[in-house]
């Protein structure tokens, strides 16, 4: 017999149907023993019948988190003892035969069969190999693996060709001190802070390029929106005529990755309460606006426009009050707050960027960049950097490079805001932070 999954069972009423999975519950009742039985589509109910001798003694040894195979006859369930709850409450397996092919050593450590399963961090992320068994949290990769199956596909639609640019690098790409330094046979490397300079040199050649790819962050921050290794989602294009040309684009692909979201997650939205509203045009505004309506509103006053978690907070409480909107762009921030590469307002005390916040945190950054080779050169050197360190990124900009501009969004922070999760490192199968490298 071929094996089916569980979300076909229903399908099969009056067959005999083989399918495999974990062991989520045993029940015992009176004589029967009834087990919730789990794979990757969903959970169906089984149930052992004492005069099946052979079956019966199998599943009197069965625990939790056994890995079985059973073959059997799906019948439907009494209207009454029919579980409303799962897609496949109105059936069950009258079990025939059954196998155990993998059984835990020990008893597992935490009960994964909990549908609430409010551990604390620690314990969620120590025993993690164990702890995603829980359908709770398997919902939040689901919902994951939805933003990026739809980040690629809205790319692909709008253009974008798909690269992947190297992480070892020799210089710090973004600049600052969050770089980790890492030994290259005799010398000294850099792993990618975001792949900045190669998106670059990618729409110096295709135009319109997007990746999806690893970040290394050495932040030693302990924040629920930080970790040390992330997949950064981005995106750069050529031939714009300023940055709202870029903002326009992220926008789209933003209502795009959370219809799909909304579209084809539904049942992991609902473990978690989560609701996507209709998405409605994402308001702008300038940073100085934002600061001016953070002092008047809330009080909250903002020293040399360096927005903080805080600020980032309240300003997207306003955006849904006044706008009726999750997300809010704020533009123009100040040059010494922006990396070198960023292009400068007509005032050059700003910059043509922009972060966007959703939900009261920021989940990308982005802007024009400075595509004149010469104009470039001054700003590094303005900034006290070294040009030579810069040579083959100079070098994109040396043989000609149209006006383009790009973000950077990233992945895990989108899927914490959508269904809010505490800290982004649930939102991750096996994160890294300052003090976690394992498991
Ligand atoms: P930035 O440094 O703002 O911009 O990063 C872009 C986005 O990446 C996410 N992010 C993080 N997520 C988790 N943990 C971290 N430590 C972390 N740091 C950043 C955020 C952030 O908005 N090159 C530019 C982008 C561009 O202009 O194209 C850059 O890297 O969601």
């Amino acid at each position: 017999m071929t094996r089916i999954l569980i979300s076909e069972t229903p399908n099969f009423v009056g067959k005999i149907i083989e399918i495999a999975g974990w062991v989520s519950v045993r029940r015992d009742h009176g004589k029967l023993i009834f087990i919730d039985l789990r794979d990757r589509s969903g959970m169906v109910q089984a149930v052992v019948i004492p005069d099946k001798e052979e079956v019966y003694k199998i599943a009197k040894d069965i625990r939790s988190e056994y890995a079985v195979k059973v073959a059997g006859l799906v019948k439907e369930r009494p209207g009454k003892s029919a579980n409303e709850k799962l897609a496949t409450g109105k059936v069950e397996i009258e079990v025939e035969e059954m196998e155990i092919i993998a059984r835990p050593e020990e008893e597992l450590p935490v009960d994964v069969s909990d549908p609430e399963f409010n551990l604390n961090l620690e314990t969620l992320l120590d025993y993690r190999i164990v702890t995603l068994r829980n359908e709770k949290v398997q919902a939040i990769f689901k919902i994951y693996a939805q933003v990026l199956e739809a980040y690629s596909e809205v790319m692909r639609e709008r253009g974008f060709l798909e690269i992947k640019t190297p992480k070892i690098l020799s210089s710090a790409t973004e600049g600052g001190a969050n770089f980790f330094k890492i030994k290259y046979f005799n010398q000294e490397a850099f792993l990618a802070q975001s792949p900045q300079f190669y998106k670059q040199a990618g729409v110096s050649v295709f135009e319109r390029v997007f990746e999806v790819g690893s970040v290394f962050r050495a932040e030693p921050h302990f924040t629920s929106r930080h970790v040390n290794e992330y997949i950064g989602l981005d995106a750069e294009m050529a031939f714009i005529s300023g940055f709202a040309e870029v903002m326009d684009e992220l926008e789209k692909t933003m209502q795009y990755i959370l219809e799909s979201v909304a579209k084809n997650c539904r049942s992991e939205l609902e473990k978690y309460g989560a609701e996507i509203p209709t998405f409605v045009p994402i308001p702008r505004i300038k940073l100085t606006e934002a600061v001016e309506i953070l002092s008047n509103e809330y009080g909250k006053k903002i020293e040399n426009l360096d927005i903080d978690s805080e600020g980032e907070k309240l300003i997207s409480q306003w955006a849904k009050k006044e706008h009726n909107s999750d997300f809010v762009f704020l533009t123009h921030y100040p040059y010494n707050l922006r990396p070198f590469y960023s292009m400068p307002s007509a005032d050059p005390e700003y910059t043509e960027t922009f972060d966007l916040i959703y939900r009261g945190v920021e989940i990308a950054s982005g802007g024009q960049r400075i595509n004149n080779y010469q104009e470039l050169l001054k700003n590094i050197k303005k900034r006290k950097m070294k040009p030579e360190q810069f040579k083959d990124y100079l070098d994109i900009f040396k043989y000609g490079i149209p006006p383009h501009g790009g973000w950077g969004l990233g992945s895990e922070r989108i899927v914490q805001k959508i269904l809010g999760l505490g800290s982004i490192k649930e939102a991750i199968l096996f994160p890294r932070d300052v003090k976690r490298l394992t498991p």
